[in-house]
């Protein structure tokens, strides 16, 4: 195998070197960072003697990665600057401000752990004041997050109003704060690299020249698996040096004053406004992977030896007393003062309050405003639509449909909160602009048009197409937000929401629970979903909501109407939880459901079903297109059999109205429960078990379901008409439980 492995013995470090060659780090700087550095060693140490006493419950050290973190954070600017660490930046966040206190809350769970309340595993970093965004464990995904942060800095930039504080959405609890010139730092492992999300950070963060520093902290593995295994050619640096405006930097990350200077010359870059930086640290890690493993399953001591002699900690050690910096007594006191205050900060650190088991629910949503509230339940504006003498409505009040009422919200949300962007693939109307401007195109704006001529009238800062990458759009996204911008992102297709899952599972949902409310993403990713098309097969034809629902985190939401639609866009738009807000296809430009638009103030709030039509034989549970298929199906029943349906469409998926539905079962002891994805584990098996549960008393008969079959949308109509839910078949199994 053709490998360019960094040798360490070719390294020019100044540590290697004779007297006088720290510049530009002074004296008192280096003794600095000494401290740093030992404490992050001595933490590291104390949390590992603390798992062996059973008393933290997790141990990931920072040990080899010391010198990298604090040439980092001599270089960045702490509560100016922006930070999405890994786990193993101990010393960086020590660098920046963070105490040990902190870091050892963090290791026993306490309640004041202020990265997360001991709702994560210790070293996963996050710090409201020192601007440090929290992080998961899932390795990469923090990379477009850096991005969107970067692109949200920028946007405040030139759009400064858009930062106001604003009355009765979402903005009122999110402050935001910029700098013209501040730079993004995200880190990561070598083994990282593989991921494609840090591919496609590294896109867009070159294409925009956005101001992120990328570092690669390399110690030549991820768990077992050695570098030349993870990265074609063994070297990260050779592979992504075709990025254009890029600053490149390669070095020994175990020497801090070459770590500095690389550092500097990159943060220096980046705050020029130049592009972004990558900075690629080879470094050592001398304590296995964690805790729980053990590397001489794998390494040689051969190989532990070699790394054991580029030790940051003492390899500055030995320089400090080489160049006369610190003398033996000197390091003697410095290194006794750090081992009392950890050996201290540990002792109070057990003794710390710990979270309270009724606090699990607390920060899944906003504690601030709740989208089922009735600050949501705002009334359409315009008079009732009502026949002239003429028998024609006033152009404002002929009926719309989804598509157009859709694009309309967008539109007087964009006018009313500069805040909001929407940006994913094809939603400009031309990404060049001037053929637009010209009039030689019309623009396109959506491949279902949703929101065309958006980016014409905003502009294409806030409407733009991201590349074809769906958790380059979600992670971007996830950062922006975090910042205070409210992208209203969209997916094409849900057929091709995937790519995206570990953003939307474990990034968007998460943000506010495993910070404990420090942090929180509330944005709006529409998705059109589902199938009736005629020829959308299987890639085109997807349903797949309760794989969202059962998301704890995420707002759910599935109009069937184009009212419904433009009330419950401009909620999931104000609120302050992230929103999957799912339109049908085929219902976007249907007759069913048309409305006039309602104006720029009508909201419902979420978690609040409609009875489509009220009756007392039978209660049909559904939404999305199946509400007027089985509206119907109702329709015949009722005049071919007399049977009285009351049929509720839930609109909203999570939040859900049970009450509507409870209400409904105990007044006709039936129930149905229908909806087009595949039958087996989907939305309508949680309703039926609710039933179950709590009216079994109230039911005449069997709680049944109808849903799509358990198989794909075939292209063939014949096929498609057979997998997915018919009007037919609606009527069938109402009749059937009308007549139990
Ligand atoms: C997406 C994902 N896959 C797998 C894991 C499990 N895992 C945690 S750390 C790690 C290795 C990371 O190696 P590297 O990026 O080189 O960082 P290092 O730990 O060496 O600093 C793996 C496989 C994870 N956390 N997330
Ligand atoms: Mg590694």
């Amino acid at each position: 195998m053709a490998t360019t492995k960094f040798d360490p013995k070719l390294s020019e470090g100044a540590l290697k070197k004779e007297s006088g060659t720290h510049q530009p780090l002074t004296s008192r700087q280096l003794i600095d960072a000494y401290r740093i550095m030992f404490t992050s060693r001595r933490i590291d140490d104390r949390e590992i003697l603390l798992k062996r006493q059973q008393k933290v419950f997790f141990q990931i050290s920072g040990a080899g990665h010391e010198a990298v973190g604090v040439a980092a954070a001599y270089a960045l600017k702490p509560s100016y600057d922006w930070f999405f660490p890994y786990y193993r930046d101990r010393a960086l966040l020590l660098g920046l401000g963070a105490t040990p206190y902190e870091m050892l809350l963090g290791a026993v769970g306490a309640a004041d752990d202020p990265s997360s309340g001991g709702r994560q595993m210790p070293s996963h970093w996050a710090h409201k004041r020192l601007n440090v965004f929290t992080q998961s464990s899932c390795t990469g995904t923090q990379a477009l997050h850096a991005v969107g942060c970067a692109e949200a800095g920028r946007f405040f930039n030139s759009h400064p109003n858009a930062a106001r504080k604003a009355e009765g959405d979402y903005r009122q609890f999110k402050d935001v704060q910029f700098r013209g010139d501040e730079i993004v730092y995200v880190s990561l492992g070598d083994g990282t690299t593989s991921e494609g999300e840090f591919w496609e950070a590294l896109n867009t963060a070159s294409n925009l020249r956005l101001p992120v520093l990328f570092c690669v902290q390399d110690n030549g593995y991820a768990i077992s698996v050695p570098v030349e295994v993870q990265t074609a050619g063994a070297n990260i640096s050779r592979l992504v040096s075709s990025f254009p405006n890029f600053h490149f930097e390669e070095f020994d990350g175990t020497d801090p004053v070459l770590s500095y200077a690389a550092f500097k010359r990159a943060a220096d870059y980046c705050r020029a406004g130049h592009g972004p930086a990558f900075v690629h640290a080879h470094v050592i890690r001398p304590y296995s992977h964690s805790l729980s493993d053990d590397e001489r399953l794998y390494r040689p001591d051969s190989e532990r030896e070699s790394d054991a002699a580029r030790d940051p900690v003492p390899r500055l050690q030995m320089f400090l007393l080489r160049e006369g910096i610190l003398d033996e007594n000197g390091i003697n006191r410095l290194e006794k003062e750090v081992e009392e205050q950890v050996q201290a900060d540990a002792d109070r650190a057990l003794d710390a309050a710990l979270p309270q088991a009724d606090s699990i629910y607390t920060f899944v949503y906003s504690p601030d405003l709740d989208p089922t509230s009735a600050v949501f339940d705002q009334h359409p504006a315009y008079a009732a639509p009502e026949a002239t003498s003429e028998g024609k409505r006033p152009a404002a009040s002929q009926p719309k449909t989804m598509a157009d009422l859709i694009n309309a919200t967008l539109r007087d949300e964009m006018r009313r909160d500069e805040r909001v962007i929407i940006f994913g693939e094809d939603v400009a109307d031309a990404s060049r602009e001037e053929y637009v401007k010209q009039k030689l195109v019309k623009g396109k704006g959506g491949v279902f048009k949703l929101t065309a001529g958006l980016q014409m009238e905003f502009g294409a800062d806030r409407v733009f197409n991201s590349p074809l990458a769906e958790a380059n759009i979600v992670g971007r996204a996830i950062g922006m937000a975090g910042r205070g911008l409210k992208p209203v992102v969209e997916i094409q297709f849900f057929d091709y929401i995937w790519p995206a899952m570990m953003q939307l599972r474990e990034e968007l949902s998460l943000v506010r629970w495993r910070s404990n409310n420090a942090f929180s993403s509330p944005l709006v990713v529409r998705v059109a979903i589902g199938g009736y098309l005629t020829g959308g097969a299987i890639y085109h034809s997807q349903c797949g909501e309760s794989t969202f629902t059962h998301v704890p985190g995420l707002r759910v939401i599935f109009p069937s109407n184009a009212l419904d639609a433009a009330g419950l866009l401009r909620t999931a738009i104000r609120c302050d939880d992230p929103v999957l807000f799912l339109e049908h296809k085929r219902l976007y430009r249907e007759t069913f459901g048309r409305a006039p638009y309602p104006g720029p103030g009508y909201m419902i709030p979420f978690g609040k079903a409609k009875v489509v039509q009220a009756g007392t034989d039978l209660t049909v549970v559904t939404y999305g297109a199946v509400v007027p298929r089985a509206l119907q199906a109702a329709q015949k029943l009722e005049r071919e059999h007399q049977v009285s349906v009351e049929l509720i469409d839930l609109r909203s998926l999570n939040p859900f109205d049970w009450e509507r539905i409870a209400d409904s079962v105990r007044k006709t002891s039936r129930v149905l429960i229908a909806y087009e994805d595949t039958l087996s584990w989907g939305y309508g098996a949680e309703i039926a078990a609710r039933v179950a549960d709590d009216l079994f008393h109230d039911l005449d008969a069997p709680v049944k379901r109808v849903a799509a079959a358990d198989t794909f949308v075939g292209y063939q109509p014949i096929l498609e008409d057979a997998i997915l839910p018919q009007s037919s078949d609606l009527f069938r199994a109402m009749k059937e439980l009308a007549q139990f």
